[in-house]
């Protein structure tokens, strides 16, 4: 039997890698999208125009539906119709900073939209059939009490967002508690990719960096330059998202690498990519990134990038993972992953600048 999954979040980084991880698998993959006065399907579209093209009148193995975290009537519709196998809960106002100014829409759909479709699940009387992974985080450790940090370590959320993805890991293992669910929490730590949104610290330095090598950019403003992260890579992420639902009992996992760097590393990786060599002057806010051979200022601090409370460093421990789940945390390590969104965002520059010339 072909197995079903329902991925809320679909179009975002991760819903297209795992979209892509469960096709390659053979399962029939369900997607949640939002509606919105321009295309959001650009991470996906390729997805379904190639199968539309393979084949015209066989049956789509992925299917998209209008939906969102905030409507739960939306949710228990699509539910009872799709009756998948696994849920993937991926949707989310997923931007740290953005969520200090909507936290209340970053509480109902991150939190409350996590119990929306836990209901959905039990109202359509899945609760036995259905698995549900939900994309917990990183954030939730906060104001780090212990390092690196385990599945045993302690909370201490530090924003709106991170607050509400606490309540959507409690709800899920309440869930799991009270009524026997298959409900699952991947504590993931940043994972990022050439598919990465543009405001993400990472993608916005290989953007810039690829921008400022073909002269299209003069400068990158950035926030918090010491700020400490374990990167990984998002496709390697998805895997384990997947192994979770297939293990034999239901628990939650840390997910990282195991090594982080700072903000100034990642910048001085990305610069290295495009042939740059970045060294730096000042401190606090007037710190400054130079150019070691033309001494022009690349890299500035601009002070609205900070966050009102901040997460200073992060680092997982993916033990867990590792021994029970098989995963392999280093398959892409962080000079790797700088290496191919450079290269990606690198051609995305040579053909913007081109596109702009035929214009000029
Ligand atoms: P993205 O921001 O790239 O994608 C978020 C997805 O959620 C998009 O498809 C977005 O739709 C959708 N969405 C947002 N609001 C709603 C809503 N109200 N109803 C329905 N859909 C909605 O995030 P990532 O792919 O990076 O992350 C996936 C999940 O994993 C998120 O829950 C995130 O919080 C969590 N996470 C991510 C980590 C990371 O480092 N990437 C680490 C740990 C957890 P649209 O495209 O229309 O905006
Ligand atoms: P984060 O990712 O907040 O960890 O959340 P982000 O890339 O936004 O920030 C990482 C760190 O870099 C610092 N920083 C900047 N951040 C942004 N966005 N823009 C800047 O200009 C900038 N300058 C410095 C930040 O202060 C921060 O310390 C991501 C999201 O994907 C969440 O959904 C997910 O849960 C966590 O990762 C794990």
């Amino acid at each position: 039997m072909t197995k079903k999954a329902l991925i809320t979040g679909i179009t975002g980084q991760d819903g297209s890698f795992l979209a892509e991880f469960l096709l390659e698998k053979g399962y029939e993959v369900h997607g949640i999208i939002r509606r919105s006065s321009s295309f959001n399907t650009e991470r996906i579209e390729h997805l379904y125009i190639e199968e539309l093209i393979r084949d015209l009148h066989a049956k789509r193995k992925i299917q998209l539906y209008y939906g969102d975290m905030t409507d739960s009537s939306n949710l228990i519709r699509l539910v009872q119709k799709i009756r998948p196998d696994e849920i993937y809960n991926l949707a989310a106002q997923s931007h740290v900073k953005v969520s200090f100014d909507l936290p209340e829409y970053t509480a109902e759909t991150d939190a409350v939209g996590t119990l929306r479709l836990l209901e959905a699940i039990r109202i359509c009387g899945l609760e036995k059939h259905t698995r549900i992974y939900q994309a917990s985080t990183s954030e939730l450790y906060g104001k780090v009490r212990e390092i690196p940090q385990s599945e045993s370590t302690p909370f201490y959320p530090r924003s709106p967002y991170g607050v509400a993805k606490m309540y959507a890991f409690w709800i899920t293992k309440n869930y799991r508690e009270s009524y026997g669910m298959f409900a699952v929490n991947g504590i993931l730590f940043n994972h990022e990719s050439e598919r990465r949104g543009e405001t993400f610290v990472t993608r916005k330095i290989t953007l810039a960096a690829a921008r400022i090598a073909i002269g299209k950019q003069e400068k990158l403003y950035l926030g918090n330059l010491d700020s400490l992260r374990d990167w990984g890579y998002a496709k390697d992420y998805v895997e384990c998202m997947w192994l979770m639902l297939q293990h034999d009992e239901p628990e939650d996992f840390v997910i990282a690498t195991g090594k982080q760097i700072s903000v100034k590393y990642f910048c001085e990786l990305a610069f290295k990519e495009v042939g740059i060599e970045i060294y730096w002057e000042g401190s606090g806010l007037d710190q400054k990134g130079v150019d070691k051979k033309s001494g022009k200022v690349l890299i500035e601090v601009d002070s609205k990038y900070f966050r009102p409370a901040e997460v200073e460093t992060l680092l997982g421990n993916p033990e867990k993972a590792k021994k029970v789940l098989g995963w392999n945390p280093n398959n892409t390590p962080v000079e790797e992953l700088v290496k191919i969104m450079v290269a990606h965002d690198l051609k995305l520059a040579k053909r913007e600048f081109t596109i702009k010339q035929a214009f000029d």
